[in-house]
């Protein structure tokens, strides 16, 4: 039998009393952070609009994906007015009716099968309507998971204080696969983590199932998230066991009603490590077969199982090169096995043979471009955004675009392993828009990133983008409040890449702390500016991989390793005579790896945005950049801005001080303290290294800003 433990997610929502700004005398109270976005605070004066255009609801169906929409504007409505929406049959003026057209008679006869035809199996319609002579808000969908992500939309306009009288919208996500890829251990510990352990009770389950678990799908689901890999790409086999499978099945029963559909991360050796073969061979018959009986297995317990995430012959993990094949025969594998269920796999490009280049950034390009076309249609090879690792700042990965046969799905990362690890405040949503804008002139202009992953550039089978992510068992889930940010801004650009960075940090800032327009216009600029100056007082000017260690602090310095792309200094050579890395056509070519355009602008040092020279030029020290420094004085000016912009951030945050809950906002500021430490230190000692080859001071100016 399986038990409960009290106090499930309706319960944890207890309302908040943040107000509009002209309510809010005292300090709010004392939050923990762990509502998230989800905190339905008290609208103040917009609360009587809000009931009125919500005098009951009622949410024709009968699955329990409809049980979660009752759930979620019973608990909201209950949180933000003090008293929850009567869930009724009645249509009156105000009701909110919500349903598909097979579950409900009223959405039938609205006609809006021209509408709905557009939204796809998760996309849905809010709309104000008339229906029997009243006035009422509509959420229409195809499938009820339509209902339920229309329902979040409508209490997300609630949230962020807009207004739900005249509604008109009309959305689908642009992608289908929008996954969390956690990378959790077995044992408990999450590797690249900040938060604290796996949220998945590996002990406990499958007889104990932890309320958190409906609140993460309350939270994925809320901004669209529809699947989650649960395990690590460095595969623990065990995962595929029987007795682990037991367990990702309850998970999956707890997740399905909020369309969160379970996926694994699979050891490419599980036929050699579990299954006791003598080979992970994938020419060999007896290891498809083994695939085969593993994904019969996994149906039997998962039905709607999403399918596999591979990280094959990468940093020490098994693949099928180990057996002199290719990733595609490798990929293809495990696609046989999953086509029958309709599962996925996910493949991915992140590899860095030796062998194919001496160039890392060049690597993955020259062994996935060289396979497109010979992968089943149901593979889809996962691509980071940047052809290094997550770096601060990279430009994007010339695989997008490249593939033309091949469907490509995105990697991206929340988990901030290389950008301040949950102890710096770093919102993504720019970097990230910086990427899906990028456009690749695969098939000439306006061939983006986002394009591409939506299948417009080439048609594409399966779409996706998917991220590294920052949950965990602290009780504010992500360890800074602030790396919430990156968890939600990530489902709201996977469902939607046109969104603007701004926009989103805007939405989260009203639901995650206050509603008053003065607070949130700052917290939004905090937000926006706050990578670009991590980018500054890190690795400014196209400068990458300075880290060693466990990936915080930069360390130029770092020329030992077991591999030498995994220095620092294989990829600053910084001498006396200059720095960066040549990747020109007079260099090692891998601009050639762009389309045109793209590669004539990285290429040529007039026309190479300076955020990546750097990483595509070696300049001397006297370099000329566009401002008419020197390159060795730019550098020193980006360390010193970015050293400033840290310390003004916390600045601004102290400013807020009355406005934000005192707990929050003791929280942020003692991490922005941290920050503001990290960011000067970090600049003194960047430069201090860089110095001995520069033999250049920092310029006078620049050190009398600091000295005062
Ligand atoms: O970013 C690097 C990390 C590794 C990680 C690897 C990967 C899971 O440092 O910890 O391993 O990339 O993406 O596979």
């Amino acid at each position: 039998m399986r038990t409960t433990l009290a106090g499930a997610a309706g319960v944890s929502l207890g309302g908040c009393a943040t107000g509009s700004s002209s309510l809010v005398r005292t300090p709010p109270p004392d939050e923990d952070g762990y509502r998230l976005w989800l905190r339905y605070a008290s609208p103040g004066a917009a609360a009587r609009g809000y009931e009125r255009a919500m005098r009951n609801i009622r949410v024709d169906g009968a699955s329990a994906t409809c049980g979660v929409i009752r759930n979620e504007l019973r608990a909201a409505t209950t949180a933000m007015f003090g008293r929850p929406v009567p869930l009724d049959e009645s249509v009156q003026e105000g009701s909110v009716i919500i349903g598909t057209p097979r579950s409900s008679e009223l959405i039938r006869d609205l006609n809006l099968g021209a509408e709905l035809e557009g939204v796809g199996n998760e996309g849905f319609v809010l709309r104000s309507a008339r229906v029997e002579g009243k006035s009422v808000t509509v959420i229409a969908a195809n499938e009820d998971i339509g209902a339920l992500y229309g329902a979040f939309h409508l209490l997300r306009l609630m949230q962020t204080a807009r207004p739900i009288a005249r509604l008109n919208v009309v959305e689908r996500p642009a992608v289908q696969l929008r996954l969390m890829n956690h990378w959790d251990n077995l044992n408990g510990t999450i590797e690249r983590g900040y938060a604290g352990r796996s949220l998945w009770q590996w002990r406990e389950l499958p007889d104990t199932l932890s309320p958190r678990y409906v609140d993460y799908a309350r939270a994925c689901c809320s901004i669209g998230i529809n699947g989650a890999v649960i395990n690590n790409v460095n595969a623990d086999v065990r995962i595929l066991s029987a007795e682990y499978l037991r367990k990702v099945a309850a998970l999956a029963d707890v997740w399905r009603p909020f369309g969160v559909r379970m996926y694994l991360s699979a050891n490419f050796a599980a036929p050699v490590r579990l299954g006791g073969l003598s080979t992970a061979d994938p020419r060999d018959p007896a290891v498809a077969d083994w695939w085969k009986a593993k994904a019969d297995e996994i149906y039997a317990l998962i039905p709607d199982f999403g399918g596999f995430l591979v990280k094959a012959n990468s940093e020490g993990q098994p693949g099928p090169k180990t057996y002199g094949r290719t990733h595609a025969e490798g990929a293809n594998l495990l696609a046989d096995a999953l086509a029958p269920h309709k599962g996925v796999v996910m493949w991915r490009a992140f590899v860095y043979d030796e062998d194919v280049d001496p160039d890392r950034a060049k690597r993955a390009y020259l062994e996935f471009t060289r396979l497109d076309g010979q992968f089943r249609p149901n593979v889809a090879v996962q691509v980071k955004n940047g052809a290094i690792d997550f770096q601060p700042r990279e430009p994007f990965h010339p695989l997008f675009g490249a593939m033309k046969e091949t469907p490509v799905i995105a990697e991206i990362q929340a988990t901030q392993e290389y950008t301040g690890q949950a102890k710096h405040l770093v919102y993504l949503g720019t970097m990230w828009k910086e990427f899906l804008d990028s456009d690749t002139h695969a098939k000439g202009e306006g061939s983006t990133v986002a394009n591409v992953l939506a299948g417009r550039v080439h048609p594409s089978r399966i779409t996706g983008i998917v991220s590294v992510t920052n949950p965990g068992l602290d009780t504010n889930w992500c360890g800074h409040h602030f790396s919430q940010s990156n968890w939600y801004a990530f489902g709201r650009l996977a469902w939607n890449p046109e969104l603007t960075a701004e926009a989103v940090a805007e939405e989260w800032t009203r639901m995650t702390f206050t509603n008053d327009d003065r607070a949130v216009a700052t917290i939004r600029r905090m937000m926006i500016s706050s990578h670009e100056s991590f980018v500054n007082y890190t690795m400014p000017l196209g400068l990458h991989h300075l880290i060693g260690g466990d990936h915080y602090a930069p360390m130029p310095w770092n020329n030992r390793a077991p591999r030498e792309d995994w220095t620092a200094t294989y990829y600053h050579q910084a001498s006396e005579e200059g720095i960066g890395f040549d990747r020109t056509r007079k260099g090692n070519r891998a601009v050639e790896q762009y389309f045109p355009p793209v590669c004539d602008l990285f290429d040529d040092l007039k026309s190479c945005p300076e955020k990546f020279l750097l990483w595509f030029h070696r300049c001397r020290w006297d370099y000329r950049v566009k401002s008419g420094r020197t390159l060795w004085e730019e550098l020193c000016v980006k360390y010193y801005e970015g050293a400033a912009q840290a310390a003004a951030l916390r600045e601004t945050w102290q400013s807020l001080a009355g406005k934000i809950d005192a707990r929050r906002h003791r929280e942020v500021d003692e991490r922005l303290a941290i920050q503001v430490a990290d960011a000067a230190k970090w600049r003194d000692q960047i430069l201090e290294y860089f110095g001995q080859f520069s033999k250049r001071p920092i310029p006078s100016d620049l050190r009398l800003t600091i000295d005062d």
